[in-house]
């Protein structure tokens, strides 16, 4: 059968398509998982900024799929319903299905939808059983994980169980199928490659343990040296983990490191996700082999820094440093200090705008990220499908948006009990404009000619919606939000 899957176009405020493009590594794992006679392609729409209709009706005019398969972010379910029902004028024949964490975690969104199909949690066996029973005409009542219409209404097989990754029932990802280029972070061309899956947390603002429940599955290390390989040979130079929480197993964690450096794959530039407890608490020993590995930025999961944000964020127990088995506070600057002794770079996930926050507070954390993160990545409290945060948001009665689109993280759609939405939104953006600009230097010094070329762009992203007025304090930077604000409006629009 012939196959076209694809990721939607949509960016958030903190990755703009100019400076960074990656690729969806949910596609490819699940084009490395059908038949291979199968014909499939993945375009990931993130690099057509602005032509996205015009790709799809190009790709569904070379490509005739039988099937064609969309992955959803809640933010990018406007664009995606825009592009569902292009597919669906284009070629009223072929399948569409959807997954990803939208179509998961919110079926019902999708019913209305010219959707035939929603595979629901993990992707790769559920799709391979789709595509053998449509291409023999079999029934697909059998397929756990998928949800199909019938007789005019919708039938929710039962859910599909995790996949344990360390039988390797899951084959490596096909880049092959790339049919569009142009991945990028910061100019090096990116890729994304999984260790591990799951988590045993359950912070309450994260959508993985209704995604998959708690746990925690590994692929062995030859796999995932081979699929580093195989990223680096398709011209990768920088790499994400993405991982869920690779730090949940810290000495297998140091053996990665140990086993990139051994077989020379540390030239290429990681990414990567962390616990601050684990770095705090591992630190002298993880930290240094990081860094020999090629990590170079790390995106901690601060989440905040005063301790009754965190306990409403559940995110305590993983933002706790430990001596000899005791408490000893929060582990945010400990594991600060360990990454920046080892030349890390850090990024300071915080989330600002929970139930209780005031201003005082909130402008306690944009301090706090002034001070020691070295890029910040703040976001406010979000409402995704089926998140425990959601329900406490509905029950104080603090949603004030319920636009999807909006739900990027950096648009505030929930108010404080103290502070408004908008106002919530204004302080971070306001603060975090400047904190970005002071990494210019840190990124020209190791891509220089990517940052000459692009650093108006960047510039301009981060302070659109600014004037010389406005930067020079002539002007009230309330007038400059509320450009901002119509500005990205309009590039939501244009997605
Ligand atoms: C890596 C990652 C990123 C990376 C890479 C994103 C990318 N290009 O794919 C970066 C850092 C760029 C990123 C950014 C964002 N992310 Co992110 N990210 C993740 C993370 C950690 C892992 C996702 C991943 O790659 N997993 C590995 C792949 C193989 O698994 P998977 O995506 O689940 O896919 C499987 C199934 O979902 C399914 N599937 C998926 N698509 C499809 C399609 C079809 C057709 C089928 C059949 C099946 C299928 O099959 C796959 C294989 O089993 C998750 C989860 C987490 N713990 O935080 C969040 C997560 C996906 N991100 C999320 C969000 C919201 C964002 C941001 C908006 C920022 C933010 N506010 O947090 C931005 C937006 C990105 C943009 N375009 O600007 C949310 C999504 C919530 C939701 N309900 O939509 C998650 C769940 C985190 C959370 N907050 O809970 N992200
Ligand atoms: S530690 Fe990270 S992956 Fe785990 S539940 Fe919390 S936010 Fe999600």
């Amino acid at each position: 059968m012939r196959v076209l899957l694809l990721s939607m176009p949509d960016w958030f405020e903190h990755m703009p398509p100019v400076a960074v493009r990656m690729p969806n590594g949910a596609l490819t794992s699940i084009a490395g998982n059908v038949d291979p006679h199968h014909e499939i392609a993945v375009a990931d729409l993130i690099l057509t900024q602005g032509r996205s209709r015009e790709t799809v009706c190009r790709l569904m005019g070379e490509l005739k799929p039988d099937v064609v398969g969309f992955s959803v972010m809640t933010f990018q379910r406007r664009t995606a319903e825009r592009l569902l029902a292009l597919v669906r004028e284009l070629k009223p024949e072929a399948k569409v299905v959807v997954g990803g964490y939208d179509p998961s975690l919110a079926p019902e969104a999708y019913l209305q939808m010219p959707v035939d199909l929603i595979v629901r949690g993990e992707g790769e066996i559920t799709f391979r059983e789709l595509l053998r029973a449509l291409e023999h005409g079999d029934s697909v009542d059998h397929i756990c994980g998928l949800s199909h219409r019938k007789s005019g209404g919708w039938i929710h097989n039962p859910d599909r169980t995790v996949t344990r990754l360390e039988n390797d029932q899951i084959k490596l990802p096909n880049r092959n199928a790339r049919v569009l280029s142009g991945y990028t972070l910061l100019g090096r061309q990116v890729d994304v490659v999984e260790t591990s899956r799951g988590c045993t947390y359950d912070c309450s603002f994260c959508s993985i343990i209704e995604m998959r429940g708690r746990n925690f599955h590994t692929y062995n290390f030859d796999r995932v040296l081979a699929d580093i390989r195989d990223a680096r040979d398709h011209g990768a130079r920088t790499i994400f983990l993405v991982d869920d929480n690779i730090t949940l197993n810290v000495q297998r964690f140091e053996a990665l490191c140990r086993a990139i450096i051994q077989t020379k794959l540390n030239k290429i530039d990681y990414f990567v996700q962390a616990m601050t407890s684990a770095i705090a608490n591992h630190g002298e020993t993880l930290a240094p082999l990081m860094r020999r590995a090629g990590f170079r930025y790390v995106f901690l999961g601060i989440e905040n820094i005063l301790e009754s944000d965190l306990e409403f964020l559940r995110a305590g127990a993983k933002n706790t440093a430990r001596e000899n088995g005791t408490s000893r506070g929060n582990a945010t600057l400990k594991a600060i200090e360990y990454l920046h002794r080892n030349r890390m770079y850090v990024v300071g996930g915080l989330i600002v705008g929970n139930p209780d926050d005031t201003r005082e507070s909130i402008e306690a954390n944009l301090e706090f990220a002034r001070r020691y993160v070295d890029w910040p990545y703040i976001q406010h409290p979000t409402p995704y499908p089926r998140t425990p945060m959601t329900k406490d948001f509905y029950d104080q009665g603090l949603v004030t948006n319920e636009r999807m689109e909006e739900y990027d993280g950096t648009t505030a759609v929930v108010r404080t009990q103290h502070v408004s939405a908008e106002e919530v939104e204004y302080q971070r953006w306001r603060a975090e404009r400047w904190m970005k600009l002071r990494h210019m230097p840190a990124a020209f010094r190791h891509d220089p000619w990517f940052v000459v070329r692009h650093a108006p762009e960047m510039f301009a992203h981060t302070f659109r919606g600014s004037t010389f007025r406005s930067v020079l304090g002539l002007e009230d930077s309330r007038k400059a939000f509320e450009r901002y604000k119509a500005i990205r409006s309009g590039e939501r629009d244009q997605m």
